[in-house]
């Protein structure tokens, strides 16, 4: 009998599981009945704006924790499709920092292609998972909101692509109750256009930090200041943004930091991070893990040593994602259809377990990126997704690196050179910090257009 697998979210990652299923069909191979269930009513997972905040049209917790203006913040070289170039999808070279709008495209660009949208269920939210051991199969339950439907189907695998870059950690700071101004995650923030004019407070050291921060100045927001736990980001900032030690505490209007100074603010930015969440899964196959580049309990990083017929996709922090998503993909699809053997569940232990004492090692970014493309290259190595040169993307990891501590807010116009295709990037027409426009349209164009935000301050 067929045997049937159920991808949970349409995402990049679970978008690569289809798109790996369909690439080995079309060389031939016979390929098990494919079920990808969405919560969202398009796919794209984070790429897949949206306005809303809170619960969405179906009382569900929106998924986005994107943004308006948001662009790419490492260049796409570094997360270029193996199977799908950029030059392929734009029909001409485009430069190295796409924004958001652009980069969805690139990834619905694919899979409309291969044509396996018909695989997936949208609006369609996994509720439940349960396995049987006596039948080996899953039980999947959904609840279909374009049918107002709740119901179950068995599968033989199932593939955990769900993201963990959306429900948002939110620690509680002394005077939340009653601060005179906004608080907001991160996961919250949609446009820069809020905080015009504001002193803005954020909370956390990382890419979101970093990233809103960066868009409020660019938008006009009056000062910006960063707070951290462990360490300053470092960069240079502009001269409107300073980074202090932790947040201690608010009264109505200011904040305290740990090194006893305070600050006027009118609005606070809580860019703490996120939670691997999965309210679908029993203890049994539930991954428990902070953000880092080894989480433990997963074979290759994607088997679930505890049940090898459940996998997880996209669970690591990620320097590296889209093409790391597809040699995962393909790794999962191979295994699947029997052509990767695997080892006992000690063999399989002992493997990752050798990978986090490295991952416990690293210390530089340097160190990081590379170790994760040491580990995209074991899985590509067992698999026929195309070959590239991990090496050379490290080396434009570094490179990007490099510009982002020479200035922060110029590191995006920066050109690099395709390690698909060899293509080098053009120059953007217009400099990230005045391209205000972050359209498909606006970016794709030989040259600036009128802006059509200038028009809307
Ligand atoms: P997601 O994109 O999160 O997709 C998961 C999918 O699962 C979603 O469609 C969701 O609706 C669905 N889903 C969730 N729960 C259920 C359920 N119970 N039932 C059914 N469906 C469900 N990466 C880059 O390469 N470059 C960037 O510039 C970049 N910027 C980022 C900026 C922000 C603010 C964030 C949060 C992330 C950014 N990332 C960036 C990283 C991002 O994680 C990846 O690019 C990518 O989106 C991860 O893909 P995924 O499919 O694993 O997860
Ligand atoms: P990250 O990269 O997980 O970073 C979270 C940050 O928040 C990090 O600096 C943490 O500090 C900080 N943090 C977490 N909890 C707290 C508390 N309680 N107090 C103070 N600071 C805290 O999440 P991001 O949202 O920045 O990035 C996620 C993805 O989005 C990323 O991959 C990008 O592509 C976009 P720590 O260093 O742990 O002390």
């Amino acid at each position: 009998m067929t045997k049937r697998v159920a991808i949970i979210g349409a995402g990049p990652s679970g978008l690569a599981q289809l798109r790996a299923f369909q690439s080995a069909q079309s060389k031939g191979a016979d390929i098990p009945e494919l079920v990808c269930f969405e919560k969202q009513s398009d796919w794209g997972g984070l790429w897949n704006y949206t306005w809303r905040t809170g619960l969405d049209e179906n009382g569900e917790p929106v998924h986005c924790s994107m943004y308006r203006y948001l662009w790419s913040n490492g260049p796409k070289e570094c997360l270029e499709f193996a199977d799908y170039t950029f030059d392929e999808h734009f029909g001409k070279p485009i430069a190295s920092y796409p924004p958001r709008e652009v980069l969805w495209d690139y990834i619905k660009g694919r899979v409309e292609k291969a044509g396996v949208r018909d695989y997936i269920r949208f609006n369609t939210v996994v509720r439940n998972v349960s396995y049987d051991d006596a039948s080996e199969t899953f039980t999947v339950t959904v609840q279909d909101h374009n049918e107002d439907k709740i119901y179950s189907e068995e599968f033989d695998y199932v593939i955990s692509a769900s993201g963990h870059f959306s429900t948002p950690k939110v620690p509680e700071f002394e005077g939340f109750q009653t601060f005179g101004g906004r608080i907001l995650h991160a996961h919250d923030f949609r446009d820069a256009l809020e905080f015009k004019d504001k002193d803005i407070l954020l909370v956390g050291a990382s890419y979101s930090a970093e990233d809103i921060g960066s868009q409020c100045y660019k938008y006009g927001a009056k000062s910006i200041t960063t707070c951290f736990r462990s360490a300053p980001m470092g960069y240079k900032w502009p001269e409107n943004w300073e980074e202090r030690p932790l947040l201690e505490r608010v009264d109505t209007h200011r904040a305290y930091f740990a090194d006893g100074s305070s600050k006027k603010i009118d609005a606070i930015i809580l860019c703490t991070g996120y939670l691997h969440h999965f309210p679908y899964l029993p203890d049994s196959l539930r991954l428990v893990t902070d953000n880092r580049l080894w989480p433990l309990d997963l074979y290759k990083g994607v088997v679930w040593e505890d049940n090898p017929k459940f996998f997880y996709l996209g669970m690591q922090d990620q320097w590296y994602t889209f093409n790391m998503f597809d040699a995962q993909a393909w790794y999962v699809r191979d295994i699947i259809l029997g052509r990767i053997p695997l080892p006992s569940k000690a063999e399989m232990t002992q493997n990752s377990q050798a990978w986090r004492e490295k991952e416990l090692k690293l210390e530089t970014a340097e160190e990081m990126y590379t170790f994760q493309g040491d580990y995209i290259q074991e899985l590509i190595d067992a698999t026929d997704y195309p070959s590239f040169d991990i090496p050379a993307v490290n080396q434009t990891f570094l490179e990007w690196k490099h510009h982002k501590k020479e200035n922060i807010m110029t590191f995006r116009d920066h050109s690099y050179r395709s390690l698909m295709t060899g293509t080098m990037s053009p120059k953007h027409h217009t400099p990230w910090i005045d391209a205000l426009d972050d359209s498909l349209e606006a970016y794709l164009a030989d040259g600036p257009q009128d802006e059509k935000l200038a028009s809307n301050q």
